[in-house]
């Protein structure tokens, strides 16, 4: 962990710069007849949850490639993002997956993450693949499945992960629906769909009130003819015949290629049915990279969309943040906070959208200017903003520089020896 002491130092030496950034970028701003504290205290309330399954080095089923220090256990993975959020200020929550990550004691867990100020956002079921022992098979497929003693195991599974949530403070149970088929013919399409839900029904009666369910669409893989879940139709559909409670989780990454995610957060918005987000950027597939690494104009465009329902007051609208990425070759703490960064820029820059402006060129179908009013936008260097957000939160004016000079990574190599040595999980 840093002291408040080293972050302290590391900011007294870089703050006079930045409050001259943040000044002129504060006229620029007001020049366009906007506010920027209004942008400055958002972002600071601004807050992304970070997956469990992130802290240590992923892998392709080609291979892994392991980074010093690694957490050995979910206890070690706490610390890690203690750090993140004490660098950047905006990452005080965890996204577990069950059983990846499940704890001996839930509440040792959840008390050891309370002394670190960490709480807990949805956890995650897996019935992806099969644990040792099972006494049934996810082979052909979990919730789905044409065998009730396989649809039984896989609801009971969800209603234990509903458990071990309820002790750590969770408040949603997000369900990857990974089922699906190789080859025409394998499964019926409509039967498959209707356990599906029929599944889901079930899990949902047990959710507690305050919680909310989140079905995760993804188009291929691991199936790679049909999933039961392709796409965010056949999510809503889920999500509307469960109930109140149940929600849409969009992926980034699973979405086939071109397709307009922005338009499809703005339609699950206007359905009243965006529950959050899995963050992650991708090139081919499901690539799960760095946030804002690949595509940064959709990741602002996304966002562009959220801060306009804020700004319409939409009913029911108040998405879950969380990220989902591997990360193959950087250091993942590294790459974690490379990624709220890029979230709080995408969302700092949504925010200097002129929208009244922009209301008016779409209404006289202005297409240049609308188009402009975008790009003047995201062209806009936030960067002072982020860094002020990150001094409010106690947070580093350079968290990656900080952690850098600091050593940290060679001082947890040293640390964490062989002993209960890191077993990743097989990301999908
Ligand atoms: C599947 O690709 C997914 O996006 C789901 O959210 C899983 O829980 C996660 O990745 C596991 O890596
Ligand atoms: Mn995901």
């Amino acid at each position: 962990m840093f002291t408040v002491e080293v972050i302290g130092s590391h900011n007294r030496n870089r703050v006079e710069a930045h409050q001259q950034d943040l000044d002129h970028l504060g006229e620029l701003v007001a020049r366009r007849g906007q506010n920027i504290e209004a942008v400055v205290s958002s972002v600071t309330s601004f807050e992304c949850a970070i997956p469990s399954w992130a802290l240590g080095t992923g892998g392709t089923r080609f291979g892994r490639f392991p980074g010093a220090g690694e957490p050995r256990n979910v206890f070690e993975k706490m610390e890690d993002i203690a750090v993140i959020h004490q660098l950047t200020g905006s990452a005080s929550t965890v996204s577990l997956h069950i059983p990846w990550d499940e704890p001996d004691d839930p509440a040792e867990l959840r008390d050891h993450a309370s002394a670190l100020n960490l709480g807990f956002d949805a956890v995650n079921s897996n019935t992806f693949q099969d644990q040792a022992d099972q006494p049934v098979s996810f082979k052909f497929g979990s919730l789905c499945h044409t065998d009730a003693d396989v649809r039984r195991f896989a609801i009971d599974h969800n209603l234990h992960t509903i458990e071990v949530g309820k002790t750590l403070g969770s408040n949603a149970l997000t369900v990857w629906l990974a089922d699906g088929s190789n080859f025409p013919g394998q499964s019926h399409f409509r039967k498959a769909f209707d356990r599906t839900l029929s599944s889901l029904s079930e899990i949902y009666t047990h959710l507690p009130d305050d919680w909310q369910m989140f079905t995760e669409h993804k188009p291929y893989e691991p199936a790679f003819y049909s999933s039961v879940v392709q796409d965010w139709g056949s999510s809503l559909m889920l999500a509307q015949r469960l109930g109140k409670k149940a929600k849409c989780l969009v992926d980034l990454g699973h979405h086939l290629p071109n397709a307009n995610v922005e338009q499809i957060v703005s339609r699950l918005v206007s359905a009243e049915k965006l529950g959050g987000f899995h963050f992650n950027d991708s090139m081919y597939g499901d690539d799960d990279l760095t946030t804002g690494s690949i595509h940064p104009y959709q990741l602002f465009l996304v966002f562009n969309e959220l801060v306009d329902a804020a700004h319409d007051r939409v009913e029911g609208f108040e998405p879950s943040y969380m990220l989902d990425q591997s990360h193959n070759l950087k250091d993942p703490i590294e790459a974690l906070i490379q990624s709220i960064v890029a979230l709080q820029r995408a969302f700092a820059k949504a925010q200097l959208v002129d929208r009244e402006a922009l209301a008016g060129f779409q209404q006289s179908n202005d297409v240049l200017m609308a188009e402009e009013t975008m790009k003047t936008a995201f062209e806009t260097d936030v960067s002072p903003i982020i860094r002020e957000a990150r001094l409010r939160n106690g947070g580093a004016l350079e968290p990656l520089a900080l952690f850098r000079e600091s050593g940290y990574r060679a001082a947890l190599a040293a640390k964490r020896t062989s002993a209960g040595e890191y077993v990743p999980p097989q990301n999908l």
